[in-house]
């Protein structure tokens, strides 16, 4: 059994990108510039985003932290979508999700310029990437796929198990697993709340991507041996024997499951940090765009 050093991988990128932002430094350009807006005060949330915040200076970006209160309206945090959209200053944007209730997600998706959209949430850029279109791909599925590949796995004709069917991750990754080429060209079948014969499914999955976020829902009779399982989950769980008061679970019993895989991903430490670097990556691609 190996462990898939997400967190170790993740440095190693930051270093690639340190290197292309040196250099575009060099001949006179501008470095990359991404803003990210949150919106209230989800503690993931601020977490994840202080951790981007800090990744881009650590590669040589620059970063821009817009923070509403929990109260902003539709109006202002569109308004500030519509003045980033034409910032000729900021080549790329986040709105860090989950937005509170009174706030339409999918507007604000839609809102974004297609072009500064470096978390690919966008419909014309999830439409370009399920045809094989050149898009900014979603950071999560895209660090899956850059973990698979930095350690060889073989996906070619491997039964590949999605579990859950969101717009961020079961969705695209099930797409990116299924298109032609490598990482790819797997058979995928996503599973959800309301699949049948879940456990079974699973045992008969080559690759299982578990995001669902429910804590150690896959369980070790739920996967064969020898199997690649990628733990998407990040649920904060409440463990009074830590400083902060909880503990980060993922999808899965890590414990049990752990001695059956070939590959394994821990949490933290595995898929988190590459949604991070992935969000790097797609930000460098938008500067570059600039001049296209
Ligand atoms: N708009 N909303 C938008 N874009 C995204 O790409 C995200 N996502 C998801 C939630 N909402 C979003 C993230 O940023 C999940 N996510 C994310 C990012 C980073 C990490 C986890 C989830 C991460 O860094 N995880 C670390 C541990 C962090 C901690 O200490 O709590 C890990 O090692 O797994």
């Amino acid at each position: 059994m190996e462990i898939i050093d997400g967190k170790k991988i993740s440095e190693q990128i930051k270093q690639e990108i340190a290197q292309e932002v040196n250099e575009m430094v060099a001949r006179g350009e501008r470095a990359p510039h991404l803003a990210v807006i949150i919106v209230g005060h989800d503690g993931g949330s601020e977490t994840y985003v202080a951790h981007k915040v800090k990744s881009c200076a650590q590669v040589g970006f620059r970063s821009t932290k817009v923070a509403f209160d929990e109260n902003v309206t539709e109006e202002e945090l569109l308004a500030k979508i519509a003045e980033m959209n034409a910032d000729p200053d900021l080549d790329g944007f986040i709105v860090q999700l989950p937005l509170p209730k009174h706030i339409d997600e999918q507007k604000v998706i839609e809102a974004i310029d297609y072009r500064k959209d470096v978390d690919g949430f966008h419909p014309i850029n999830v439409g370009r990437m399920s045809i094989g279109l050149p898009c900014f791909v979603s950071a999560t599925p895209s660090g899956i796929i850059e973990l698979l590949k930095r350690y060889n796995i073989e996906t070619s004709g491997k039964n590949c198990v999605v579990i859950g069917r969101s717009n961020i991750v079961g969705k695209p990754v099930a797409a990116l697993m299924m298109r032609k080429g490598y990482p790819g060209d797997a058979t995928v079948t996503v599973c959800h709340s309301r699949t049948k014969n879940l456990a079974e499914i699973c045992r008969n999955a080559d690759i299982i991507i578990a995001a669902l976020g429910q804590p150690e829902f896959l369980k070790e009779d739920m996967v064969k041996e020898g199997a690649v399982v990628i733990d998407v989950g990040t649920t904060r769980v409440a463990d009074s024997s830590t400083k902060t008061g909880f503990k980060l679970k993922g999808d899965v019993d890590f414990e049990h499951v752990a001695p059956k895989c070939s590959y394994i991903t821990p949490v933290p430490g595995g898929v988190g940090p590459m949604t991070i670097v992935s969000l790097l990556r797609n930000t460098l691609q938008a500067a570059h765009n600039r001049k296209a």
